[in-house]
């Protein structure tokens, strides 16, 4: 399926540390697709819902004051398996455990400052994705590139 989607932030500190570029090169370079992307600071409700599978643990209202520190780089990736795999070039949600080559295991050292999130799963993706965009915010193109990295 390659009209997959998946819902990829850079948060507040990767901004200020400079890996916007980085980031977004990790995505590109490895053939997908950009449909949506916009530098936002978003209220505390909305980071809530964002989160909100995260309501009641311990570092929930750390989490949410961290991410409205700062402006947040929001996106949407489009590819073949782009859910799963966006999760595996971020690296594990504890940059300790996140492989070197990981956008983690090469940026980040604490869980609470681990610069980017991708979405766990499709469902996630779609109501990450209809959460941070309006429809007429994700372009509909062709990336003519698309003959040279899918068979
Ligand atoms: O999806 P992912 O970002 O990898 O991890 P989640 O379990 O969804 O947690 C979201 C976010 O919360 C994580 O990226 C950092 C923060 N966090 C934390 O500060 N401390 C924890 N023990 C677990 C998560
Ligand atoms: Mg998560």
């Amino acid at each position: 399926d390659t009209v997959e989607r998946t819902f990829i932030a850079i948060k507040p500190d990767g901004v200020q540390r400079g890996l916007v570029a980085k980031i977004i090169a990790v995505f590109e370079q490895r053939g997908y697709k950009l449909v949506a992307i916009k530098m936002v600071c978003p209220s505390r409700e909305h980071l809530e819902v964002h989160y909100d599978d995260l309501r009641g643990k311990p570092f929930f209202q750390g989490l949410i004051e961290f991410m409205k520190s700062g402006p947040i780089v929001a996106m949407v990736w489009e590819g073949l398996d782009v859910v799963r795999q966006g999760r595996k070039l971020l690296g594990a949600t504890n940059p300790l455990e996140s492989e070197p080559g990981t956008i983690r295991g090469n940026f980040a050292i604490d869980t609470g400052r681990n610069v980017c999130h991708g979405s766990d799963s499709v469902k996630s993706a779609k109501r990450e994705i209809a959460h941070w965009f309006n429809n007429d915010e994700l372009c509909d193109y062709t990336l003519e590139l698309k003959k040279s990295i899918y068979e």
